[in-house]
């Protein structure tokens, strides 16, 4: 259904189904795992305290973290399930809690509207998928038409401005990059540059993902932003932190990294398919009043999913 805002071709009532599938399909790992122990918990229709203790330690287990998982074991402790079919209200009960906590985060984000060139920043720590959620957002913009222009401000490692390339040509997006070493603000501002002179309608800008040195990582962000600013003074109009759901909890703690350095304009998480932490997002979503954009279930492009709270919530306990 989302991925519409990018495919205008494509009408909501048959992407749906394909959508479903495939975050379903991509949290199996998480779901899994989490409905082998709730189905343990759930054998009576009404929750006693010792249940009720149990749940959530059960949702802990699953990343969600201590304070939504309170939340959602009290939520449930004061309902009432059906001798016949307790177990099934009850997965339906906790989904909707799940739910309830995704919902106010849930934001969905068209690049191909606002201002342009739209300015798109991404940052992470090491490996968390920024680079390949690039590559996956200017594929699926390219397909709706849009214009993009990709900057490699990472240039920390020639790999990876090589892996961007890929990217870029397989989009058919203009790439801007410099040698490896090259000062990443001024990637970011040739970046901007080139959007504004091809009238492009989205620019995206890799950023290298050290966080070992926290003042050096502040003082390179701060300098990226300071540069794009002498062409547009809005810019960027987007930061998006890229986190990987496969390190469960320390996800929190790089939110909090990066939220110090920069203002955050919303969260991407990827490699829900390789874990079975996906849990970990509504531990993110309880803790940070941050939207959620796009999720990653795979590698492809059409693996970069919008951010679905429902759809999400109900893969994450199994029901599809
Ligand atoms: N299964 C799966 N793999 C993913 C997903 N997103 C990214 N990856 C893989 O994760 C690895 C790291 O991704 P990159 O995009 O290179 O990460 P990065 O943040 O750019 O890393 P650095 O440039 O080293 O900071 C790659 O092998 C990707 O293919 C996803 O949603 N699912
Ligand atoms: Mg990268």
């Amino acid at each position: 259904m989302i991925w519409g805002l990018f495919d205008k071709k494509k009408k909501p009532e048959d992407a749906a189904p394909e959508q479903a599938k495939g975050l379903f399909d991509g949290l199996r790992k998480s779901s899994a795992k989490l409905v082998d122990s709730f189905t343990s918990v759930f054998t009576k229709e009404k929750l006693d305290a010792a249940d009720i203790a149990e749940l959530e330690e059960v949702l802990i287990a699953s990343d969600m973290g201590a304070a939504a998982a309170a939340r959602i074991a009290g939520a449930l402790a004061d309902q009432r399930f059906s001798k016949e079919n307790g177990q099934a209200e009850a997965r339906e009960a906790l989904a909707a809690e799940v739910a309830r906590i995704l919902k106010p985060r849930e934001a969905h984000l068209d690049l191909t509207q606002g201002p342009k060139p739209r300015i798109v920043l991404v940052i992470g720590v090491n490996g968390s998928g920024k680079t390949t959620t690039i590559g996956k957002l200017a594929n699926n913009l390219a397909k709706a038409g849009a214009r993009v222009v990709i900057g490699a401000a990472d240039t920390f490692r020639a790999a990876a401005i090589e892996q961007l390339k890929v990217w870029a040509d397989r989009a058919g997006a203009s790439f801007v990059a410099a040698a490896q070493g090259a000062d990443a603000a001024g990637v970011a501002f040739e970046t901007v540059k080139r959007a504004r002179e091809e009238h492009a309608d989205v620019a995206l800008i890799d950023t290298a993902g050290r966080l070992q040195n926290k003042s050096e990582l502040m003082a390179e962000l701060a300098k990226i932003i300071r540069v794009m600013r002498k062409l547009d003074e809005d810019a960027p109009h987007e930061t998006l932190l890229v986190l990987d759901a496969t390190v469960g909890q320390n996800a929190l703690s790089q939110v909090e990294s990066f939220r110090s350095v920069t203002e955050i304009t919303g969260l991407v998480m990827t490699k829900l398919d390789g874990t079975a932490k996906g849990g970990v997002l509504v531990a993110v979503a309880q803790r940070h009043a941050i939207p959620i954009h796009f999720i990653g279930v795979g590698e492809k492009a059409e693996d970069l999913q919008p951010f679905d709270a429902t759809s999400f919530s109900r893969a994450l306990v199994g029901l599809n």
